[in-house]
């Protein structure tokens, strides 16, 4: 069965969200149900601080777990990964994503994977065109967000994504008022912050013309990440102390890329190496480690990168 025909299907949908929902997550969640005229939404541990004016602005009140609503099928946007949903654990779900598949592609009933989509918004967009579903402004608008937000702004995103963006924006119609605030950039103090602290406490290290930088932050781990990849670093790992573990977030330059995928395979090994889940795209990715510390992540990928690349770094001082 394909995915538009299982939507079809439902009538009582729940919308899952990735983790720490993103604005792609949660924006392809609200379109989706807009587009469906019904469902509930459920984001497993809550919405990220960027995404939290999605849910005001469409008077959300998701749930974070299926079982608190009647549904006949299950929906999951933006995830690869079971453990990405964790504990929502559907046997089989309808996926849409656009991550490095993972164990929720197996199990899917019906599914639309693409990696070479800019976002998932993108591939809602994609869906509402073949099923001839009416892009309404309410749709289109968080579909909008995400697309932006998951691509940097279309910074260097394929065409296929920029036209997506132009039919969206077309659509918007007199919801484009509120647009500035749901795309909001500012940076929180503590985003301020972790740019800076994320910075001065990274160790560098040097192979050639292959920098690496691996540092820790208490939170606004991606905030980090982005500052020491401007500086030009090719693979930034940041990693941050969470209840239950690690949360490692690394983002890699196309130079790393050409040799290695972060979401299929540097995070992948971390994450059978200390246990837990790691995955995304080829150049940007999460990885949640059940028993590690940072010093131990940090020795393990070096000694793993130089094995595996045949380089030899040096430590920057
Ligand atoms: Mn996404």
């Amino acid at each position: 069965m394909n995915v538009v025909e299982a939507l079809r299907a439902t009538k009582s949908p729940v919308l899952v969200t990735h983790r720490h929902a993103d604005r792609d997550s949660l924006g392809s969640a609200i379109g989706l149900r807009e587009l469906l005229g019904q469902g509930t939404i459920c984001t497993p541990d809550g919405v990220a601080r960027p995404a939290q004016s999605l849910l005001e602005t469409f008077d959300i009140d998701p749930v974070t777990r299926p079982t608190k609503v009647a549904h006949d099928a299950i929906v999951v946007l933006d995830a690869p990964s079971a453990e990405r949903i964790a504990p929502v654990d559907p046997s089989s779900p309808i996926l849409v994503d656009h991550h490095e598949p993972d164990n929720l592609a197996s199990r899917a009933a019906a599914s639309l994977v693409d990696t070479d989509a800019g976002a998932t918004a993108e591939l809602i967009v994609q869906l509402a065109d073949t099923a001839d579903w009416e892009l309404s402004p309410e749709a289109a608008l968080p579909l909008l967000v995400g697309l932006l937000d998951d691509t940097g702004f279309l910074m260097g995103a394929p065409p296929r994504s920029v036209t997506v963006a132009v039919d969206l924006v077309g659509a918007i119609d007199d919801r484009s008022a509120d647009l500035p605030q749901l795309l909001d950039r500012s940076r929180a103090s503590g985003e301020q912050s972790a740019r800076a602290l994320g910075t001065l406490r990274a160790t560098g290290y040097r192979a050639g013309d292959l920098f690496v930088a691996v540092t820790h932050v208490g939170g606004y781990e991606t905030a980090a990440a982005h500052a020491l990849r401007d500086a030009g670093i090719d693979l930034v790992v940041v990693c941050s102390e969470q209840a239950d573990g690690l949360r490692v977030t690394a983002r890699a330059s196309e130079a790393f890329v050409e040799r290695r995928s972060l979401g299929g395979d540097i995070l992948p090994t971390l994450a059978e190496e200390f246990g837990g889940d790691g995955g995304g795209h080829a150049s940007a990715g999460v990885a949640e480690l059940s028993k590690a510390s940072f010093d131990e992540v940090e020795a393990f990928l070096i000694a793993r990168l130089e094995s595996e690349l045949g380089l030899t770094f040096t430590t920057v001082a």
